[in-house]
């Protein structure tokens, strides 16, 4: 099996102009459309470079935080979940995305009870992770882990840390055994088995990277995780990311990516 980082699709949605008025637990500022979509810019021209095909959406004005299209589905090369986010302002994001998704998959479930948004969900080739937070809720979680049990995927259900927004605003995987995280995640005992690079203290907000084939995307405001990883052997692009961290997002949260197998 191909590691679970090797992607060659990805999509992404352009921001609108509504995104300034994004969700965001701690009010710093708002971003600019172009400094978003200059960030968002950065992350195609690296995945184009890591050897990823990608599709960029049409803006979905009405939505505000729909440039983080993580957030709506789960995608595997098996096949897809439409989600269902649980920002009351988001959930029609994933309606918008599930014709999409019909395109590229010709297996594609939905969820039908709950709650789950994907920055919830880390994937790694043995288990996907599922983190409850106030975005997923218990029932959205156990329908999740019915639909990936069809898709052939183990899962664990456990708990994001108190006032953290999403399981992986704290953790990223970085290869098939190694993961990301902040200390406080770490602590919590979620990555036993596992082999954890802690983030420096005062750069927890570099976990949200983002592993896309032989390169690991960090913020450019982080470069005590970048020499940690470099160190470590792991080839690190550094982009910006001041823009959407001030919608509390990170690298993951703006693309589905996934490894697209040719059938039959
Ligand atoms: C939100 O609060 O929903 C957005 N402002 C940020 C979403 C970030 N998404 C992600 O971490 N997957």
């Amino acid at each position: 099996m191909p590691p679970i980082y090797e992607f060659n699709r990805a999509l992404v949605r352009t921001p609108g102009a509504s995104v300034v008025g994004g969700l965001r637990a701690v009010d710093r500022g708002a971003p600019t459309r172009e400094g978003v979509q200059r960030e968002l810019d950065n992350c195609v021209k690296a995945f184009a470079e890591a050897g990823v095909d990608v599709e960029t959406l049409p803006v979905l004005e009405e939505f505000p935080d729909s440039v983080f299209v993580e957030d709506t589905a789960l995608v595997f090369p098996e096949g897809a979940i439409v989600l269902r986010p649980g920002a009351v302002t988001r959930l029609g994001e994933a309606v918008a995305m599930a014709p999409v998704l019909r395109r590229h998959f010709a297996q594609v479930l939905d969820l039908t009870d709950g709650f789950v948004e994907g920055g919830d969900v880390l994937s790694t080739s043995r288990t996907v992770i599922i983190g409850l937070s106030a975005r997923t809720n218990e029932a959205g979680a156990l329908a999740v882990r019915d639909l990936l049990e069809q898709l052939g995927r183990k899962t664990a259900i456990v708990t994001t840390p108190e006032d953290v927004l999403h399981f992986k605003t704290d953790c990223s995987l970085l290869d098939e055994e190694t993961i990301l995280s902040t200390e406080r995640l770490a602590a919590s005992g979620v990555f036993k088995g596992y082999r954890v690079v802690l983030t420096p203290s005062g750069e927890e907000a570099a976990a949200n990277a983002l592993r896309v084939n032989d390169r690991v995307l960090v913020g450019t405001d982080f470069p005590r995780t970048a020499d940690r990883l470099s160190s470590a052997g792991y080839r690190v692009t550094p982009l910006p990311s001041s823009q959407i961290a001030l919608l509390d997002a990170g690298f993951s949260c703006l693309s589905l990516r996934w490894l697209a197998v040719p059938q039959g």
